[in-house]
């Protein structure tokens, strides 16, 4: 039966690898429509975590999770060999930077290898991991059809990017509207007709190039407009400006503007990630991305500037840093969530380690951190004496904070997230 019937009447076997938060969310969505669903992974935790219905992404979803494996809906598996069973496959692997801050696309690379090996005729391939534009027909095309299949006609591919917004309430994977780019028309069609039967809305990209482009264009303009209240930020202390009031007031303006907030950093493992992947591809146009490593920069910079701010509070209460009490709140890169990839915190705890200062860390959701070859044990704030603590620095506001407290038994407390901004109390130095 061709791919078209068997995705319309659900018949149709998807193979979704990576079962990362965005794979396993991806994974249950088609399952919860009726399709079976193996989800593969290198990693056999995560495998023997899905069999047994444990939702490692979403807690929220674990019982949904649990009833689809009870109605082998949904199967975890390592073995690629499955492949060869299925009729779809969409990669979700990770696509970081090396430690040159170069794109590093070997999970995706070796992805396609295995999927190269178990090609069928009438599969349809499609990537979902962010990267630079001209991944799919440059890199994944060529080995797909090494074997002599033809794409659009023995196999079709397609870019379609992610979109997940790691704790957010209003918007998840069937929601929120999806684009896709195929190398043909029979890809882009058979593409469309695959994620109607999960997404709300789909909208169709003329390339795999353009849709690989369109989400680099989302997260760039995050870390673009991130950087720009961040650079304001600094220059706004200097002019004694508030400028978390100058951002609300900006707010107010209902067309035309879109409110970011400074922080200590950019955390997270896309918007930090994602615009060098540009970077690196306009080398081959001989052109530079200056917008992208300027943002980088000044976001980079940040975990330096909250330990400067942190350096001359403490030289104002004639201490130094040296050998000072510090304790961080916050080792996720984002309040309410338990990932830590990217962190600034962790930049900030590893500076002033550095610069010799006795650094704590509370973070209920991250047990441990590991900066450099040295592990950090989250501390348990009950019965914690804050008052011990040369200084406090609120890194990431989590909501289970109890910040009326943290303000009572502070002596110095650096605000990164402007969440105390209902007290006025010059122990508190906000960014
Ligand atoms: N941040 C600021 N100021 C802001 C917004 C964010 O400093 O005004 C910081 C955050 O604290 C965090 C980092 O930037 O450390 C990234 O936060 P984020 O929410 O922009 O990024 P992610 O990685 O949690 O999720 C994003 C998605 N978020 C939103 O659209 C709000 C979206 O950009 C992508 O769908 C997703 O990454 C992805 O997978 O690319």
């Amino acid at each position: 039966m061709p791919l078209k019937e068997k995705i319309l009447q659900k018949t149709a076997k998807i193979g979704v690898i990576g079962l990362g938060y965005v794979g396993l969310p991806l994974a249950i969505e088609f399952a919860k429509v009726g399709f079976k669903v193996f989800g593969i992974d290198d990693n056999p935790e995560k495998i023997e975590k899905v069999n047994q219905g444990v939702n490692y992404i979403l807690k929220a979803e674990e019982v949904l999770l649990t009833s689809l494996v009870k109605e082998k809906r949904i199967k975890g598996i390592v073995d690629y060999s499955i492949l060869k069973e299925v009729d779809v496959i969409i990669i979700c692997v990770p696509t970081p930077l090396t430690k040159n801050r170069e794109p590093d696309i070997s999970y995706v690379e070796s992805v396609n290898k295995e999927i190269s090996k178990y090609l069928t005729k009438g599969q349809l391939i499609i990537l979902e991991s962010t990267t630079y534009p001209g991944t799919t027909e440059e890199v994944i095309l060529p080995k797909l059809s090494e074997n002599g299949l033809k794409v659009g006609e023995d196999f079709y591919l397609a870019f379609s990017p992610e979109r997940v917004d790691p704790g957010n309430k209003s918007y998840n994977t069937k929601n929120t509207p999806k684009i896709i780019g195929g190398v043909t028309k029979n890809c882009r069609e058979l593409t469309k007709i695959l994620y109607s039967q999960v997404m709300e809305e789909i909208y169709v990209a003329s390339s795999p190039k353009t849709a690989e482009m369109v989400k680099l264009l989302e997260n760039i303009f995050r870390s673009v407009n991130i950087a720009l209240v961040n650079e304001l930020a600094v220059l706004c202390k200097k002019m004694e400006i508030n400028i978390w009031e100058v951002i609300d007031l900006a707010a107010t303006k209902p067309y035309g503007y879109m409110p970011f907030y400074p922080g200590p950093g950019l955390g997270g493992h896309c918007i930090p990630i994602d615009p060098f992947y540009l970077t690196w591809k306009a080398r081959e146009y001989d052109f530079h991305t200056r917008f992208i490593e300027l943002a980088g920069e000044i976001n980079m910079h940040m975990p330096y500037y909250i330990a400067n701010m942190l350096i001359e509070a403490l030289n104002i209460n004639h201490k130094v840093l040296n050998a000072s009490k510090i304790l961080v709140l916050g080792a996720a890169y984002k309040k309410d969530l338990d990932d830590s990839r990217e962190s600034p915190s962790l930049k900030i705890i590893e500076i002033l380690n550095n610069k010799g200062a006795a650094i704590e860390y509370n973070d209920d959701y991250i047990k441990q951190i590991k900066i450099k070859n040295k592990i950090f044990k989250s501390i348990d704030l009950k019965n914690l004496k804050l008052k011990n603590y040369d200084a406090v620095i609120i890194a990431t506001d989590h909501s289970y904070y109890d910040y009326k407290k943290i303000v009572e038994e502070s002596s110095l407390i650096i605000d990164c997230r402007n969440i105390l901004k209902k007290y006025k109390n010059d122990k508190i130095r906000v960014l």
